[in-house]
């Protein structure tokens, strides 16, 4: 009887499991790839990848970079590549990011790293501003308006603390004050969040979510569970393929990200 080395079928396993996990991965970005101190679309002479994101505002006011997380605010170490948004008082407009579109979806997961100061955003409850973005061809934030957003979020600080504040569709920057959560400012925080626009309960890990809903954990615990309301350009069935992202005319200060993940709910875990 023939039998393989073990190193040589745990080889196979691992090569099997990481190709699985590439499938799976609709959009990510770990900041690895680009030039320090340059914007996420910056990549060294050599590198082959592309960026994930679509353009970049960058200037005195309104920075949009990749850092070195030389303060450890993440887990890896001072070497890890981390994103990092900063609007001063100065800044005449918003400060916006989006991502490159990716395939279209009805149901994924959004997940992501991120640190904020303690009063790190002066916000007047508002703050760092995410959008899911649903039928975008380019990517290009500077056409969108709320005709096409699903659902987002709001992460703020003030001298009490964190605060995530849910929100509709539509282009308000009016968050939906009354379905909020707290989280703790200063150290890493992990949001996820399951999102299903598709016509019928998605059932995951156990779990399931209704139609037209989406549910949010930090740190791994369940916090909310919250109706999608979307813009006049979509609705419920509708694919979503896009994220943008702003802080906002009004706000103040910096937050730091790592690890952006949208995947497909078959890969929620607990
Ligand atoms: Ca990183």
């Amino acid at each position: 009887m023939f039998f393989k080395p073990l190193s040589l079928i745990l080889s196979v396993l691992v090569f099997a499991m990481s190709a699985l996990k590439a499938d799976e991965m609709l959009w990510s970005d770990d900041f690895e790839d680009y030039t320090v101190s340059g914007a996420p679309t910056e990549l060294p002479a050599g590198k082959t990848d592309t960026s994930r994101w679509w353009s970049v505002q960058n200037d005195t006011d309104r920075r949009v970079l990749v850092d070195k997380d030389s303060a450890r605010h993440f887990g890896p170490g001072a070497s890890n590549q981390i994103l990092l948004l900063n609007r001063t008082a100065n800044a005449t407009a918003d400060l916006n990011l989006s991502t490159t579109t990716f395939s279209p979806t009805t149901t994924a997961i959004l997940s992501f790293d991120f640190h904020v100061k303690k009063e790190g955003l002066n916000s007047d409850n508002k703050g760092y501003f995410l959008r899911i973005m649903s039928d975008v061809t380019t990517g290009d934030y500077a056409t969108y308006d709320g005709s096409h957003v699903l659902t987002g979020f709001y992460i703020s600080t003030d001298a009490s603390g964190g605060t995530i504040s849910l929100k509709e569709g539509g282009n308000s920057s009016t968050p939906n004050l009354t379905e909020k959560f707290s989280f703790a400012p200063g150290k890493e925080n992990t949001l996820l969040l399951v999102i299903n626009n598709s016509n019928e309960a998605v059932r995951y890990d156990g779990d399931s979510l209704d139609a037209g809903r989406v549910r949010v954990y930090l740190n791994g615990k369940e916090q909310a569970t919250w109706n999608i309301e979307p813009g006049t350009a979509t609705g419920l069935g509708k694919e979503f393929n896009g994220l943008w992202m702003q802080l906002p005319s009004g706000v103040t200060g910096e937050i730091q990200f790592d690890n952006f993940q949208v995947k497909p709910i078959s890969a929620f875990r607990k």
